[in-house]
């Protein structure tokens, strides 16, 4: 994993009983509810780059389904984790519209995984990321962030509508829980731990 081979001093600059990092980047469409989750996983105040809509970005940013939304994400989002075997998680959330494309190569340089959240009702728009993931080669895990007026399908139907590899850990969460978001989380970091035993 990229942590395994940080070029850093780690007596330094990580505190007694860290034995690996990891950056972790939670990425999706607009208003899918990327700073949301990381919020609510993180344990430091989470780094926020948040931005009014503006009547301008209204006629880009389609507020179906997250009408109370007033803000986006402008650069990104930063969170930090530690689990209770030592390895600590650095959470980078992306902005969700195509038009920040040009920040996403800088905000995944160096990703050991990622977390795509996905909106039942609009499934599709999850596609962007999962595209440049693949062509990033980064692997990832896809949480389903439900919302009250989400439609309700089965799993193995959301997998099918995403075109998942078998293996890819498809799991239904609630981004405002700390408990469901790390659920999520866990899921994704077990299957990096499947890919790259070594760190385990
Ligand atoms: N009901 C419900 N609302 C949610 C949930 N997650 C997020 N929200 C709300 O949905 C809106 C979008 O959440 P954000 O976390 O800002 O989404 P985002 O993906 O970071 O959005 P951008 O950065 O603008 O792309 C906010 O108003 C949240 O309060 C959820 O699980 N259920
Ligand atoms: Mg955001």
């Amino acid at each position: 994993m990229a942590f395994a081979g940080s070029r850093f001093d780690r007596a330094r600059h990580l505190p007694a009983g860290v034995h690996a990092t990891a950056k972790i980047l939670v990425s999706g469409p607009f208003g899918v509810g990327k700073t949301t989750l990381i919020a609510s996983l993180s344990e430091i105040e989470p780094l926020r780059t948040e931005e009014p809509l503006t009547v301008a970005s209204v006629a880009h940013d389609d507020l179906a389904g997250v009408e109370a939304k007033t803000t986006t994400t402008v650069a990104l989002d930063f969170g930090r984790l530690t689990l209770d075997n030592g390895l600590v998680l650095y959470l980078f959330g992306t902005p969700g519209q195509a038009r920040f494309l040009p920040l996403w190569g800088d905000i995944a340089t160096g990703a050991t995984g990622a977390l795509v959240l996905a909106d039942t009702r609009r499934l599709d728009q999850s596609f962007d990321s999962i595209d440049l993931l693949e062509q990033g080669h980064i692997p990832y895990a896809v949480a389903v962030n439900t919302f009250p007026d989400s439609p309700d399908h089965h799993i193995a139907d959301i997998r099918q509508a995403l075109d998942l590899e078998p293996h890819t850990p498809l799991s239904l969460c609630d981004a405002r829980d700390r408990q469901s978001s790390l659920a999520a989380l866990i899921a994704l970091i077990q299957y990096l731990l499947t890919r790259t035993p070594e760190v385990s």
